[in-house]
């Protein structure tokens, strides 16, 4: 496909201002009559063609204002349709189409999943609906007809609010749905099929009475109580922190099975992955339920920051995407643990964001070319662009912070608007210069910050010196330094906070402008130890030169949570890159006993109070961390190894502890997904794993028992998770737990998906094989997104070692799969492409079979447009 540019940007010719649409469902031939009032757009150029987009389209009948188009007035194929002369006034245009749900397998568009219908419209999937404007700047105000067999479709629903409904001869039966707001095409979306419902009703601050309801399978209902729950506590909470109230009178969210992404914003009418809405004790883990709350609110707060202004082109999907995910961080933030959830989304956001970042299809958080949008929906435009959010909250301070907002929802509802028009409402409201900061959404690459301290004792001077760089990424050979602010604060060597002031530090914070700087403490009496990055206040990588005594006050004392815990990991670091080196020495052997010492007073002192946190204490940075580290030539098999080693070692120093933290309560009563209890969870948890990892004695009986005595998932699935990956665990009865896994939800689909993802991401030479068969399980279809990414998906990303087998092929069989996807699911397949971003970075034998894979991949005949974009970038 050709490149888009942003510098190309132009306003439509055309603006469609009213979309009536009368939509008859069928299984095979869906009718689709669209009547659309157009108008010349007075930014456009007068007289220019009409070119409407179109996506294997069949056109049946085409009138303007009202009388059939002659055959010489327009041209028309599968992907567009061109009026060369249309008139220079207000228009109507009818356009009919006929289109195919069932056969619909690239889940864009309309189409069914498991008999129900339903429509996927982001980012260009209203084209495959009927011939529009398909572009976010184009809004109209939509009226949907919806008609279909009862029988088949008792529900149909639509954007806004229900107008209308009745029966019609022959079994069939209708709805209207009236949308008075305006939106883009690809907030678009219908559902119609044999639904069951949960609902409730809502008054907004404002008075306004809305009923909310969440649609899942019939029978399933009950498991849709948390969703609904967690989606009222976000509506009350973006009224309170927000200021922001719901606008129609229902919102109606969806759950349905086969679903490309998470869950869709469209207006009033969410349609979600039934993973994200579904969850009861038996089948769901606490962190699905906290991954439900969190993509629920998600949602819903796109209504304001998405869908009341929304993007005027895709390469401002960041300012939708970063914000949203900014808010429901928050939301996350506030309803549990700040410290929990912070630590949780770096680990995210240096898993994947960092590894894009450094890798073939590195990007700024505002692209300026695609080719192909849906390769676009990153770590790198959701997460990056989360961090510049809460960056720029950090530089301007929660008053001015909250006015830019309200600046913004105030200046810009019912717009398509740009990142330049959120970032002057921001610059309005606090009278900063934001124009560097703005670097931040152009300039590709995670930067690097350096820090190294200096201790005067004769002048009583401390000194920070840091210094910025960026590395190069694809097209961006140079760059300059940014905006960075980094809190941070002192503390001595016997963990009291430090009250020195600095020129250049304000409430906490220094911003590093240039691409080096200082700041200078006076009257300090001894060496402090500093304490960087507080809270993880910039997406960078930071090097401090920090011993291993000083990051253990820190893991000790520190009052910034987030920083005892990357303290205790920077150690951890350490030593895994010099182990999966081969540097291991006795020094190596000190430090790690320091950690385990380190870890255990932390424990005593304060896992009790914190479970959650102390989980995450317990949790050795990811080998994807290490292989990042490492940066060049990396054997995924040595860090493997290593970590494996280093994590026992630590297992077998923290045993007696260990056993205590898995007698901690659970608080009494049936279980609850709440953070507490979920927290005590997570910390029994990592401790039973680390005590059979460190094969303690009677630890395979207790974790048998857990297994078959658990009544929750969480329980249940941890206990099978630790037997599947430690080798300490006897064969039996490992495949007596996955027999009986396998058999216990066999009619559970998205727990299926979890027995699969365990089994691929068994860190062992013969998973390859077991794939392979898994894959001819009755419970696999390559059609369904979730079954591939479960099986396919968990091997490509959470499988280092055996994705990047030595012999390759770990990567011959992801080429094979991504071949054989792309001809029914485009964008599923080059999602699962983009496993190979590390490629560059192995060593040579593996970097061989790896570029060898991809270009067997780039040589096909007929790829899709988005595995086509992948895999040239990635080879680039
Ligand atoms: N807009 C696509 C799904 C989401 O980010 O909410
Ligand atoms: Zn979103």
């Amino acid at each position: 496909p050709r490149a888009i540019r942003l510098e190309e940007y132009r306003p439509s010719d055309y603006l469609i201002d009213r979309v009536d649409l009368d939509i008859s469902l069928d299984a095979h031939a869906t009718k689709v009559r669209a009547m659309l009032a157009i108008r010349p757009n007075p930014e456009g150029t007068p007289g220019a063609p009409l070119t409407l987009d179109g996506d294997e389209l069949a056109l049946e009948a085409l009138a303007l204002n009202g009388e059939t188009l002659a055959e010489t007035a327009y041209t028309c194929q599968p992907d567009r349709l061109t009026i060369a002369n249309p008139p220079r006034d207000a228009f109507s245009l009818t356009i009919e189409t006929v289109i195919d749900p069932t056969a619909n397998t690239k889940l864009m568009g309309l189409y069914r999943s498991n008999g129900v219908y339903c429509t996927q419209c982001e980012a260009e999937g209203f084209r495959r609906i009927t011939y529009f404007l398909d572009r976010p700047d184009v809004m109209a105000v939509y009226t949907t007809r919806i008609e279909a067999a009862r029988e088949e479709a008792p529900i149909l629903l639509g954007n806004g609010n229900p107008v209308a409904a009745g029966d019609l001869p022959g079994g069939r039966h209708f709805a209207v749905w009236d949308d008075p707001h305006p939106k883009p095409s690809y907030l678009f979306a219908l559902v119609g099929g044999d639904l069951g419902s949960v609902t409730r009703d809502f008054v907004t601050k404002g008075g306004r009475a809305v009923r909310l309801a969440i649609y899942v399978e019939s029978g399933k209902q009950e498991r849709a109580h948390y969703a609904l729950d967690a989606l009222e506590r976000s509506m009350r909470w973006d009224e309170d922190v927000f200021g922001r109230e719901y606008d129609l009178d229902v919102f109606n969210i969806v759950a349905v099975s086969d679903f490309n992404m998470g869950a869709m914003e469209n207006k009033g009418l969410n349609i979600f992955n039934d993973k994200y809405v579904l969850a009861s004790p038996e089948t769901a883990t606490d962190a699905d339920y906290a991954h439900i709350e969190a993509i629920i609110a998600h949602e819903y707060f796109h209504n304001w920051t998405g869908n009341r202004i929304t993007c005027r082109d895709w390469f401002q999907l960041c300012l939708k995407e970063g914000l949203t995910v900014f808010r429901d961080q928050e939301f996350s933030s506030d309803e549990r643990s700040r410290a929990v959830e912070r630590i949780n989304a770096v680990r995210t956001l240096r898993a994947r964001q960092f590894t894009e970042d450094a890798g073939p299809l590195a990007h700024p958080v505002r692209p300026r070319e695609y080719r192909e949008i849906n390769n676009f929906y990153t770590a790198t435009v959701y997460e990056k662009g989360a961090e510049i959010i809460r960056m720029l909250k950090i530089l301007l301070g929660d008053d001015a912070f909250a006015c830019g907002m309200d600046l913004y929802f105030a200046r810009h509802d019912n717009e398509a608007t740009t990142v330049e028009a959120f970032l002057a409402c921001f610059a309005r409201a606090s009278g900063q210069d934001l124009t560097h900061f703005a670097l931040w959404y152009e300039q590709a690459g995670t930067p690097r910050v350096v820090v190294s301290s200096h201790y005067d004792s004769d002048k009583r001077q401390y000194r920070l010196d840091f210094a910025q760089s960026t590395p190069s990424t694809p097209g961006q050979p140079t760059k300059d330094p940014l905006v960075i602010p980094i809190a941070l604060g002192l503390v001595d060597h016997d963990g009291g906070a430090l009250d020195h002031r600095a020129e250049g530090l304000s409430d906490g914070v220094f911003v590093l402008r240039h691409s080096s700087d200082s700041l200078i403490f006076r009257d300090v009496d001894a060496r402090p130890v500093p304490s960087v990055l507080r809270g993880f206040s910039a997406p960078v990588r930071l090097s401090l030169d920090l011993d291993d005594t000083g990051l253990l006050t820190l893991v000790r004392h520190d009052s910034d949570a987030f920083n005892r815990w990357q303290a205790g990991q920077n150690v951890a670091t350490r030593l895994l890159t010099r182990a999966a080196r081969d540097e291991g020495d006795a020094a190596g052997e000190t430090a790690t006993q320091a950690l385990a010492e380190a870890l255990g007073s932390f424990l005593d002192a304060q896992a009790a109070q914190d479970p959650a946190f102390a989980a995450l204490m317990l949790t050795l940075p990811p080998e994807s961390e290490i292989a990042q580290e490492i940066g060049k030539d990396v054997d995924p098999d040595a860090i493997h190894r290593a970590r494996e080693a280093l994590r026992d070692t630590i297992a077998r120093a923290l045993a007696p502890r260990l056993e205590a933290l898995r007698a901690i309560p659970v608080a009494a009563g049936p279980y609850s997904p709440d953070a507490a209890s979920a927290g005590v969870r997570a910390l029994r948890n990592i401790a039973l794993d680390l005590l059979v990892k460190a094969d303690a004695a009677g630890i395979i009986e207790a974790l048998a028992a857990q297994y078959d005595n658990a009544d929750n998932m969480t329980d249940r699935l941890a206990a099978l998770t630790s037997a599947v990956h430690s080798p300490t665990v006897p064969d039996a009865l490992r495949q007596r737990l996955l027999t009986d896994f396998r058999n216990r939800f066999d009619d559970e689909p998205l727990v299926i998906d979890k027995w699969f993802a365990l089994q691929s991401g068994r860190a062992e030479p013969d998973t390859l094989a077991a794939i392979a068969e898994l894959m001819q399980d009755t419970a696999f279809s390559i059609n369904n997104p979730n079954r591939v990414r479960a099986l396919i998906g968990a091997f490509a990303m959470n499988n280092p070692t055996q994705f990047h087998r030595a012999d390759g092929a770990g990567y011959d069989f992801l080429a094979d799969q991504v071949i054989a996807l792309d001809a029914r699911n485009p964008q599923v397949a080059a999602r699962l492409l983009t496993a190979f971003n590390s490629w560059r970075m192995m060593e040579p034998g593996r970097r061989a079979k790896a570029q060898a894979a991809l270009e067997r991949v780039a040589s096909r005949d007929g790829l899709s447009g988005d595995v086509a974009d992948i895999v040239q970038r990635t080879l680039d």
